[in-house]
């Protein structure tokens, strides 16, 4: 039987794919882990507090509970990674090394580790940016993913460490909230759009990024993981694509539920991030590999999320 570790349990992917992997290899055989142990979802499961730059604390607990496993999903993300690079690349890259020292020491089974569409660059290829192509990242959070997608693809290599990872667009999901991204404007405009209020977007009109629903990046995150291990040709982070949009296009959806809301633009920051990144992604290889196919389009993930959202806020009166 496996025994899971999620390391970052509580970010925006961590708590889903938390409660999937419960669902899935049962509740006592997968230990959440964040740096926050006051959240509310530290009482759901086990749960063990771990900053992942701390190698001998995550050694600590992969002995406790005998893992063969580990999901690491902890990072600084685009936005504020800008605003302390120095962090940004000692969290992501520290973190990186230790759970990929522990996974060759311990000789565990598989580990998760994901990158991001933010390895591509103003010089990549704008459109279907394919998986083998001139990457030049320019924000520290791309620089580190770029970084330590070749580190996987060498512990792999040198090592046999069975490491898989997917480059992740924008992930857009109604039950957890982003922090700290570029394209978490995707997640806050439903939010508002529910609640009654207008949106005031920090990306420019035209402003097309690669994004996805978050139960398709959830499947195919557990398909990769599922996979044999001989059809995992990609060993740096594949290519993967669900649905591209600009918030003009995300606004016209809502309103087909909610033709009352509206948006206003008030671009900062992360409108020069955005642009230095692909529009729309080529995810041919992981198609080919291991068969990845996405599920929702825009307006059928708006129906899906504006009613969950809803339906919540009903229940929390
Ligand atoms: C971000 O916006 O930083 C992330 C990402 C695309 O990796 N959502």
């Amino acid at each position: 039987m496996e025994k899971i570790l999620v390391i970052g349990a509580f970010g925006q992917l961590g708590s889903e794919l938390t409660d999937e992997l419960r669902k899935k290899f049962g509740e006592t055989n997968v230990v959440a882990s964040d740096l926050r142990s006051d959240h509310p979802k530290a009482s759901e499961g086990i749960f063990e507090q771990l900053d992942v730059t701390d190698a001998g604390r995550l050694a600590e607990i992969v002995e406790k509970y005998e893992i063969t496993q580990i999901y690491h999903l902890a990072a600084l993300l685009s936005s504020v990674g800008e605003g302390n690079p120095q962090l940004a690349w000692r969290i992501n890259m520290d973190g990186l090394v230790n759970v990929l020292e522990i996974a060759r020491e311990k000789k565990l089974n598989k580990i998760y580790w994901p990158s991001s569409i933010a390895v591509f660059g103003p010089d990549s290829p704008k459109q279907h940016t394919p998986q083998f192509t001139v990457m030049n990242p320019t924000t520290i959070y791309g620089i580190s993913k770029l970084a330590g997608e070749q580190l996987c693809a060498y512990y792999h290599a040198k090592f046999g460490v069975d490491v898989r990872s997917i480059r992740y667009p924008g992930l857009i999901g109604w039950k957890s909230m982003p922090g700290g991204g570029t394209t978490d404007y995707a997640v806050d405009i439903y939010h508002k759009a529910v609640e009654g209020e207008n949106y005031s977007c920090f990306l420019n009109e035209g402003t097309a990024l690669p994004m996805m629903y978050m139960d398709d990046a959830i499947r195919g995150t557990l398909e990769l993981m599922d996979a044999p291990a001989e059809q995992i040709k990609v060993r740096t982070s594949y290519n993967f694509s669900g649905i591209s949009f600009a918030p003009e296009e995300i606004l016209a959806s809502i309103q087909k539920t909610i033709p009352e809301f509206n948006m206003s633009y008030a671009p900062d920051h992360r409108q020069q991030i955005a642009e230095s990144w692909p529009q729309s992604i080529d995810d041919s290889k992981a198609h080919e590999d291991w068969g990845w196919k996405p599920e929702f389009d825009l307006d059928r993930m708006s129906e899906d999320i504006i009613t969950n959202l809803k339906k919540n806020l009903v229940e929390a009166f």
